[in-house]
Parts: C-alpha cells; structure tokens; sequence
C-alpha cells in the first residue's frame, strides 16, 4: 500500500506542468477526457487530490472544457451523499430550497450520480454546455450544510 502512495504522488508531481486537460481539445475525442475529481464528506464538494491544481479555480470551483464531461466521484465521507448537476448563475449556496433540501424543480438539472455509500467511488458523464453550474449533494440536509461548489464550463 505504501508503494503505492508513493507512486500516486510521483505520478502527481510529474503531471504538474504536463496539463492533459488541454489534450481534450478537440470534440470527438473518443478516448474521453480525464474526469474530474470530486470530494464529497461532511460537509463540503470539493476537487479530488489528484486534480489540485487543475480543479482549483478561483474559490476552490470547478472548471471543465464543454462537450462531454466525466465525474469520478469519490463518497470520502462517513454517510452516503450524492451529486447533482444543476446549470445555474447563482451562487452555489443560493439556491431555491424547499422542506431542507434544493427545489429541483425550481433549478435546471442536468443531471446526477444518486446516492452512494461512504468509502465508495461512482462515475456520471453528462453533456456539458458552456456555462455556469451548481454541483451539489441533495441529501436532506447536505445542501444546506455547505455541500455545493461551483463548476464553469469553457
Ligand atoms: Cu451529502
């Protein structure tokens, strides 16, 4: 196991500089795209380890080039959570809620990875317009706990 850490880390370090965001370039890229990562826990949506500096935007957002994008969504917490795809302008925490959780009614839902258990991983693809984005856990309760963070598309 701890060969193998070191290992992740080498392989971290190196794609620093080497950007393969950029190589998705092109629409009809079939090999598909890197996925981004995502951190779900108590109580926040965060970018994974392995994306640090290319999840990173301004706010701790995430960025993803249109077209279609792959989520790897990893439950780092202790309860089950989920993810849901919402395209909106407003601020992540903004959102229309109702009876403790986002109306999704009210909101564009693009779409979602349901709810899976603590320690687990679950991958969505979803056709990305440009624009603004919501991604958020709508778990009763979660949202309003910080669960959301923003995602732009380019
Ligand atoms: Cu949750």
């Amino acid at each position: 196991m701890a060969a193998l850490v070191v290992v992740a880390l080498a392989l971290a370090a190196c794609g620093g500089d080497g950007d393969t965001a950029a190589d998705g370039e092109g629409d009809g890229d079939e090999g598909g795209a890197t996925p981004i990562h995502v951190s779900l826990s108590e109580w926040m949506v965060a970018p994974g380890e392995m994306d640090g500096m290319e999840g990173m935007g301004d706010m701790g957002g995430f960025t993803a080039q249109a077209g279609e994008v792959t989520f790897e969504v990893h439950n780092d917490g202790t309860v089950p959570h989920e993810l849901v795809v919402v395209k909106s302008d407003l601020a992540p925490g903004a959102l229309p809620v109702a009876g403790g959780a986002v109306d999704e009614a009210q909101v564009e839902v693009i779409g979602e990875v349901e709810e899976f258990e603590a320690g687990t991983i679950e991958t969505g693809t979803f056709q990305l317009d440009a624009g603004s984005y919501v991604l958020f856990c709508n778990i009763a309760g979660h949202y309003e706990q910080g669960m959301s963070a923003r995602l732009t598309v380019e």
